[in-house]
């Protein structure tokens, strides 16, 4: 990570030029037996791309690099290095993939494709295509078996000096499915194929894990526009999920763990779908493991965002190679479901007015653009079409695929809806901006006061200190916040009571959207929200902050991406409820819709019928004018409650209120919690004697993890949570978690 000479012995064996590949070298003529010295020297990625930038004529775009000499399209390094409106501008240089010394005689296996040419039931026939690299002219064989199996199929050739490619087929009888989360299991099969040369003697050994699915990106006109739809199995299957962004600022601390965190909270909260979002990094090969065994299909953009990038053909020519590379990378895994070009540079160019307000000349703005369909019309696709086919490419997030429809247009393809928080439009504004996939739609947060602890002295426990400016990079974000907050809630004076307000507040707005989304399918097959994780500890609109603690909208993503969902929503004055399901089949399920007292005072209006919630589907159960279901009951002093059972058993339950929660007349909760320490962890119980909105359980120091929060209790009802200490938890934690414990609701913070 970037520009680097590497020399072995003293004699320079490569230049690297780009992050986003390997290199490999021959060093046999430099390495003696013994000690050898290999020197690996880097360059400043700015001092390097500074004479380019000089020279070139034209200032290039780039929205989010944070220099006043935007430099980094010049760089094929992850974007988010130069800054972004989450990260701060560290321009990393290092060894951030492993390095190793090959050695090896005859011939090696480099790399094993396997294509799935046809499934049904009763069998899954797949192509295994190796590449095998010889030193001189052979014959190999080449064996292909599920691991600790006997050998599927093999396969007898001659080699040539240099590059072979050994292609054969093999068939898996009785095949079980690879299914999105939510669907079905993640059956993974792990086939191992062999490489033997003349004489039986193995050269080379590679494993490689395959699910054993259909995949298809439905995107095709109809009466609305151009359909985004993806099919898995043959089930169109409704995207749930959240934009992924790298998970630290210096990519080599991202563990393992991390890793699994994340993405284990991710398939927690119900979603299946997972992007990769063009402005960080082709993630490390544990991620993608992860994403299959989680079954999170992923959407990888190609990383390029929010600028325009050169056109020289030594440049395009390691794009070229950086993208074969990594599709070749990524091909295999089951969870893979398309490619994108890059984040948001077609809307930039032909919708937020680019060419003009980077003051760029006619002369300048063709070449621009005709650089810009030269990587994303061109070289792009090409590589996914040769070493990927069948895989679909979108061109740029959003695109309607099309010249002359402009990006984003509803109807056509994917959507960033970015006009709640960007363009202050009211969050019910969702609701009229669905498109066919939402993409992006976003809404930021603070970190709570733990985490906060984290990065700021209690000096600067103010949100306009320095410290808390440093950490907030959207330029506008406080005020947004703040704006959005005084709509729907009285806005507190005190710090830590505005964070955990602030979070309250994005998990409302998200479930909206959220809600929104799934209410429109199979019209709209897609809903991933803006964003899932941090880089560093900052106010974002992620739902789980840079410590790993679950923001209240992680928790809410749960429930609004569950499976079935009860969706009240006021229409013009209609109050519908939908029943939405992402089942395979129908559901019979019993309706209960219920206004209930916050003080206690029971139902006031009460609505049940059974109902069937067709599969795949969004259909409205109830219909009725809001004043005829309040029949003259104060809105003040009630919730909507509306819950779907199925066998007895809660599927999805959901509020509604009539009002603003500011215009809520909350009443105080008195809340009684009680806590059984386990061995391990404990159990918290919690009732509340009156209404209480938005109950957060923490400790002062935000230590362990509880399995639901931020949630609200009507009035004589008890949740039961579990909390688990974190890794470090030093014992007899659970014995100490009643003395600690605090209960906070919204009205706590008047
Ligand atoms: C989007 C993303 C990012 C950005 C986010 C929040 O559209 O693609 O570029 O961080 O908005 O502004």
């Amino acid at each position: 990570d970037t520009y680097a000479e590497v020399s072995v012995n003293g004699a320079r064996v490569l230049a690297a030029d780009n992050m986003f590949r390997s290199w490999r070298a021959d060093i046999k003529p430099q390495v003696v037996a013994g000690t050898n010295a290999v020197v690996v020297r880097f360059r400043s990625p700015i001092a390097v791309t500074k004479p380019l930038y000089d020279r070139l004529g034209y200032k290039l775009p780039a929205a989010n690099d944070q220099a006043k000499e935007m430099v980094s399209m010049f760089t094929r390094k992850a974007p988010y290095h130069y800054g972004w409106d989450w990260g701060p501008r560290f321009v990393t240089s290092g060894i951030w993939r492993p390095a190793a010394l090959e050695a090896w005689d005859e011939a090696r296996l480099d790399d094993v494709q396997v294509t799935q040419r046809s499934l049904d039931d009763a069998r899954a026939r797949l192509e295994v295509a190796a590449v095998v690299t010889a030193t001189r002219p052979g014959r190999a064989r080449i064996a292909v078996g599920l691991a600790g199996g006997p050998a599927l199929g093999t396969v007898d050739k001659p080699l040539a000096r240099g590059r072979n490619e050994l292609r054969l087929e093999v068939a898996i009888d009785k095949p079980e499915r690879w299914w999105p989360n939510g669907l079905g299991a993640q059956k993974l099969y792990t086939l191992e194929t062999t490489l033997a040369t003349g004489g039986g003697v193995v050269r080379g050994r590679r494993q490689t894990r395959v699910g054993l699915r259909t995949l298809e990106v439905v995107s095709r006109h109809d009466a609305s526009g151009k359909s985004f739809t993806v099919v898995v199995n043959g089930a169109p299957v409704f995207m749930k999920g959240a934009n992924w962004i790298p998970a630290d600022s210096f990519v080599t601390r991202v563990t393992e763990e991390k890793y699994r965190a994340l993405l284990g909270a991710a398939a927690t909260a119900n979603m299946n779908m997972i992007r990769v979002w063009g402005g960080g990094i082709y993630e490390d090969d544990r991620f993608y493991d992860l994403c299959d065994e989680l079954g999170l299909l992923v959407w990888q953009d190609f990383m390029f965002a929010c600028s325009m990038y050169p056109g020289d053909a030594a440049f395009v020519e390691n794009v070229h190679q950086e993208a074969i590379e990594n599709v070749r990378r990524l091909r295999n895994h089951p969870a893979l479901a398309l490619w994108a070009g890059n984040n948001e540079i077609e809307a930039a160019w032909q919708q937020w007015g680019w060419p003009t307000t980077f003051h760029l000349d006619k002369a300048a703005q063709n070449t621009i653009w005709n650089d810009y369909k030269r990587l994303f019309h061109e070289v792009l696709p090409r590589v996914v079409a040769a070493e990927d086919p069948g895989r679909f490419y979108t061109r740029s997030t959003p695109s309607a695929n099309e010249d002359g429809v402009p990006p984003g247009k509803l109807g056509w393809g994917d959507l960033h809806y970015w006009g709640v928080w960007g363009a202050d439009a009211p969050y019910e504004a969702y609701a009229a901006n669905v498109s066919r996939f939402m993409s992006e739609y976003g809404f930021q947060s603070f970190p709570t006061l733990q985490s906060v602890a984290g990065y700021a002295p209690p000096s600067e426990w103010r949100i306009d200190s320095p410290v808390m400016l440093a950490h907030q990079r959207h330029p506008r974000g406080n005020a947004l916040i703040k704006k959005y907050m005084e709509r729907d809630f009285r806005v507190p004076q005190d710090f830590g009571a505005f964070l955990y307000l602030s979070q309250v507040l994005q998990a409302q707005v998200i479930q909206f959207g959220a809600e929104a989304h799934r209410r429109r399918m199979p019209y709209n097959m897609g809903s991933l929200y803006w964003q899932l994780d941090d880089c560093w500890p900052v106010a974002s609109w992620s739902s789980i902050d840079y410590y790993g603690r679950w923001k209240a909208l992680q928790y809410a993503a749960r429930r609004f991406f569950a499976p079935v969902l009860v969706s009240p929503v006021d229409e013009n004055g209609t109050l519908r409820v939908y029943g939405v399901s992402d089942r395979r089949t129908d559901l019979p399920a019993h309706l209960t819709l219920r206004v209930v007292d916050l003080d206690g005072g029971g139902d006031r209006w009460r609505f049940e019928r059974d109902v069937t919630v067709k599969a795949l589907a969004s259909e409205p159960l109830f219909s009725a004018g809001k004043r005829d279901v309040l029949k003259g009951i104060d809105p003040s002093h009630v919730v909507l409650v509306a819950e779907l059972t199925a066998g007895g058993q809660t599927v999805s339950r959901n509020l509604f209120y009539f009002l603003k929660t500011r215009e809520l007349a909350l009443p105080q909760p008195e809340l009684k919690v009680s806590v059984t320490p386990h061995r391990i962890g404990a159990t918290v119980r919690v009732t509340a004697h009156r209404f209480a909105r938005a109950l957060w359980l923490s400790t002062p120091a935000g230590e362990g993890a509880f399995s639901d929060n931020f949630f609200d209790l009507l009035p004589g009802e008890t949740a039961t949570v579990e909390w688990t200490p974190g890794p470090g938890a030093r014992p007899g934690a659970a014995e100490r978690l009643s003395s600690m414990l605090h209960a906070t609701t919204v009205r706590d913070t008047y």
